[in-house]
């Protein structure tokens, strides 16, 4: 299932900058960048049931960001091989956007591919990782991801507006990592949304289970440094306004990102259930149990749990005054039809 929302009015390529990439040859144009770069979003796995989205998930759609959508949304790219060996090639556009937070407040963010977070991107250990980067952000921005990976591929160089850049490293280790521009100041530049999830799976992946990503991030609205609203997948108080369905009895495999600049640590707490940590998801057994986690600024773990009653539970972190400000959600559990 493609998103609508996603890339809609972002600026896309323009055949003198994928000439200065020496892609013009590729024949690829943004159409058919957009079609290509989401045939792969949602590869789950056939014995896994996801419920049926609510009609009233698209009701940000104005705002361009769709947290519904983007929960289950993963880029696996464009993938291709050389000599036998998968190469994966994600295409980010960084650019502006305003959104409606709340009914009163409107924000600019600076995003990766029209959205807060940026893209979901994912890859299997071992293959090769091709981003290839184009800055329309009016201000200088980068790429920088965790992972091991060479120098020149770390991202750090500002890339100026208007100027396209490629970064090219293998995905290792297997685990939950993320990307975020990395052009000073960054507290800024991420406070305005450039920062996604890149998950890159492990060679024998992992068992079926109805996987989601949340990203918690903060909102500087008045830039005194401190966060004002806070959100999972961008938009505030989202999910309590729309819980998240999930099936009774089956389990769901959270990869979850903590994005908040500003605030040192935060924790992360579901109602009425407890969830097994895989910490920075580099783990393929749990490591242990609990119904609270602690997550400084880019940490980031897979938590799995699954609810046996039906019914609507809560999750937020519990420093209640970020949860209040918009970092609160519900999960709505529901019997199996
Ligand atoms: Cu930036």
């Amino acid at each position: 299932m493609s998103d609508p929302f996603l890339l809609k009015k972002t600026p896309l390529w323009n055949r003198r900058q994928l000439l200065k990439l020496g892609l013009a040859g590729l024949g690829v144009t943004g159409t058919a960048l957009a079609v290509q770069q989401f045939a792969q979003t949602r590869q789950l796995t056939a014995k896994v049931k996801v419920p049926p989205l609510p009609n009233d998930a698209s009701s940000s759609e104005d705002n361009r960001i769709s947290p519904m959508a983007m929960l289950r949304n993963f880029d696996y790219g464009t993938v291709k091989k050389d000599n036998g060996r998968t190469i994966r090639e994600f295409r980010i556009v960084a650019g502006n956007s305003t959104v409606q937070l709340n009914s009163a407040v409107s924000f600019v963010t600076w995003n990766f591919n029209g959205r807060v977070p940026g893209p979901t991107l994912r890859a299997k250990q071992g293959d090769r990782v091709r981003i290839i980067f184009l800055n329309n952000g009016g201000h200088s921005h980068s790429m920088h991801f965790h992972g091991i990976h060479p120098a020149e591929a770390d991202g750090i160089k500002p890339v100026r507006h208007g100027a396209a850049t490629i970064y090219e490293f293998d995905a290792e280790p297997y685990g939950v990592h993320l990307y975020h521009c990395h052009t000073a100041p960054v507290t800024r530049h991420i406070s305005k949304g450039l920062y996604g999830m890149f998950i890159v799976d492990p060679p024998q992946g992992r068992p079926p289970a109805d996987e989601m990503v949340m990203v918690m991030g903060g909102y500087d609205i008045n830039d005194d440094k401190k966060n004002e609203l806070y959100a999972f997948n961008g938009m505030p108080n989202y999910y309590m306004e729309h819980p998240i369905p999930i099936y009774q009895n089956q389990l769901v495999r959270l990869y979850l990102l903590n994005m908040i600049e500003f605030d040192a640590a935060l924790t992360f707490h579901i109602h009425a259930n407890f969830f097994r940590v895989y910490p920075t998801g580099m783990t393929l057994k749990p490591t242990q149990e609990s119904d609270v986690i602690t997550m400084g600024t880019a940490e980031r773990h897979i938590l799995e749990f699954a609810y046996p009653y039906t019914g609507k539970y809560m999750f937020h972190p519990h420093q209640d005054a970020i949860a209040e400000s918009g970092c609160m959600g519900n999960f709505e559990v529901i019997a199996q039809g």
